[in-house]
C-alpha cells in the first residue's frame, strides 16, 4: 500500500549516543547493536476506528527508536502492517452497514494523515494483509509439521512451540485468561491444547476469503505480522514493537511461529512495548469506544502540541489522558517558539548532548523535553549569560527539537 510522506530531518552535528532499550522478552534495558541497516517491524492498526491517542503514543515511540538510530549512522529499514481483514473490522462494517473495504481503506487513509501531522516517520513498507494472502499462506505450508487441521481450519500446535512462554515470561493462567481477551478462542472444542492457536481460517458464509493452496479462507492475526515482517525485513531483525496489549499472544505466538519458520531464536532481537494510553479509568478501546481520537484535537490544537502531550510520558509508561496536558503542551510550544525565534540564546551544544543521551536511555523523552525547557526558561529569562549570548544557538536547538524529538518549531 501506499504508505505516507516522510518529514524532513535536519542533521546534528557532533557524536551520537548508541541507543538503549527495554526489551521485554529479556525483561531488562539492553544496548541495541543494528548492522549499517537497522531492522524495525511495528505492529499497525485494525482499521475501523483509527486513529487515537492510544496508538499515536505506541507509533510515537517507535518513531524516536529510528530517529536515535538514524543519529547513531544507521540506514532504517521500517515495516509496519495493516491488519485490513480480522473478525473486529468484518464485525464493525456489519454493524454500521459499510462494506469492510471501504472502512478500512477510508480509516487507513485517516492515520496516514495523522501520522504526517505528528511528523511520524512512515515505514518502507506499509503492507495490508488483503495484499500478501498469498505469501502468509505460503508460510503456513512450510509450518506443516508444527500444524494441525480442524474442520478446514489450521492451528499451529503449541507444544511443537518449545520456546513458548519466553517473550512474555506469563504464567499459563495469565496466558490463558489474556489468550481469551484478545482474540483467542481456549475453549474449541477439538483442539489438542486451549492456547494453539489460529494461523488459517476456511472460508464461512458471508466473509471475504482468497483461493490458496490451503483452500479457501482468510490468515488468522499473529502469522500476518509474522510473514510480512520475514518477508520485508529477514530473520533476526532489530525491533518488533506494539503496545503492551500485543506481549501476548500476539508476539508471544508470533515469535514462535518465526522460530518454526527459520530455525533461528530469538526472531526479532528485542521485544519493545509502549504502555496503555486510558481515558475515565479505562485503557482507551475501540471496542469499549473511550476514545480521543487525533483527527479530532487536531482540528483546534497545533499537532506538535499533541506530540508534547505524548512525548511528555515515558514511552513504557500507563496513562491517563487529561485536556488540561494539551494546554500544558501548548504553553511549552509557545515557549520553545519563542526561545528560538531570539536573536541569540545560551549556547546549546551541551543540551544537544544531554537530549542526546536522554533519548539514548531507553527513550526518555521526559527527561530530553526537561532540558529544553530548562534552556528555553534561562534564554527567555533575559539575565546576563555567564558564556555569552550564541547567535548559532537558536537555530541548534530547532534543528536537535526536530531531529530528535520531531517537533518542529
Ligand atoms: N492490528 C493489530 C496489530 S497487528 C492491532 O493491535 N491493532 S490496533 O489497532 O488494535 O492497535 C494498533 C497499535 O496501537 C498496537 O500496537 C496496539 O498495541 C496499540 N494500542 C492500541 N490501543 C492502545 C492504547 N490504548 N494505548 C497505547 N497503545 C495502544
Ligand atoms: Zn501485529
Amino acid at each position: 500500500m501506499r504508505t505516507w510522506s516522510a518529514p524532513n530531518i535536519p542533521k546534528l552535528p557532533g557524536a551520537s549516543v548508541p541507543l538503549r532499550l527495554y526489551d521485554t522478552a529479556a525483561r531488562q534495558v539492553r544496548q541495541t547493536g543494528p548492522g549499517p541497516t537497522a531492522r524495525m517491524y511495528v505492529c499497525g492498526i485494525t482499521p475501523y476506528d483509527a486513529t487515537h491517542l492510544g496508538h499515536a503514543n505506541t507509533y510515537l515511540a517507535f518513531d524516536l527508536v529510528g530517529r536515535q538510530w538514524r543519529d547513531n549512522g544507521h540506514d532504517v529499514h521500517y515495516t509496519q502492517n495493516a491488519t485490513d481483514v480480522d473478525d473486529p473490522l468484518l464485525e464493525r462494517a456489519e454493524q454500521t452497514g459499510v462494506d469492510w473495504q471501504e472502512l478500512a481503506e477510508r480509516e487507513i487513509e485517516l492515520f496516514r494523515t495523522d501520522m504526517e501531522a505528528l511528523r511520524i516517520l512512515p515505514p518502507r513498507e506499509y503492507v495490508g494483509v488483503t495484499e500478501v494472502v498469498g505469501q502468509v499462506a505460503a508460510l503456513i505450508e512450510r509450518l506443516g509439521p508444527f500444524t494441525y487441521e480442524l474442520d478446514g481450519d489450521i492451528y499451529f500446535s503449541k507444544a511443537a512451540a518449545p520456546k513458548f512462554g519466553e517473550v512474555s515470561g506469563y504464567s499459563e493462567q495469565e496466558m490463558l485468561t489474556l489468550f481469551a481477551e484478545r482474540g483467542g478462542d481456549p475453549e474449541r472444542a477439538g483442539k489438542r491444547d486451549p492456547l494453539d492457536w489460529l494461523l488459517w481460517r476456511a472460508e464461512r458464509p458471508g466473509e471475504p476469503a482468497w483461493d490458496t493452496p490451503l483452500g479457501r479462507g482468510r490468515p488468522g492475526w499473529h502469522i500476518e505480522c509474522t510473514s510480512i515482517a520475514l518477508d520485508n525485513l529477514g530473520p533476526g531483525f532489530d525491533v518488533a514493537g506494539g503496545g503492551t496489549d500485543l506481549i501476548f499472544p500476539h508476539h508471544e505466538c508470533g515469535a514462535s511461529e518465526g522460530h518454526a519458520a527459520t530455525g533461528e531464536w530469538p526472531f526479532a532481537r528485542f521485544y519493545t512495548h509502549a504502555g496503555m494510553v486510558a481515558l475515565d479509568g479505562e485503557k482507551m478501546s475501540k471496542s469499549k469506544g473511550n476514545l480521543v481520537f487525533v483527527s479530532k484535537l487536531r482540528r483546534e490544537h497545533d499537532p506538535m502540541a499533541i506530540r508534547l502531550v505524548l512525548l511528555g510520558h515515558h514511552y513504557r509508561a500507563d496513562w491517563e489522558y487529561v485536556p488540561a496536558e494539551l494546554a500544558a503542551a501548548e504553553a511549552r510550544l509557545a515557549r520553545w517558539r519563542e526561545a528560538v525565534a531570539l536573536p541569540a540564546a545560551p549556547p546549546a551544544v551541551d543540551l544537544l548532548q544531554t537530549v542526546r543521551e536522554r533519548l539514548a536511555d531507553d527513550l526518555d523523552a521526559p527527561g530530553a523535553l526537561a532540558a529544553i525547557d530548562a534552556w528555553a526558561e534561562r534564554a527567555l529569562s533575559g539575565s546576563t549569560l555567564p558564556d555569552g549570548a550564541d547567535p548559532s544557538a537558536p537555530a541548534l536547538v530547532a534543528d536537535l527539537a526536530d531531529t530528535l524529538l520531531g517537533v518542529r518549531l
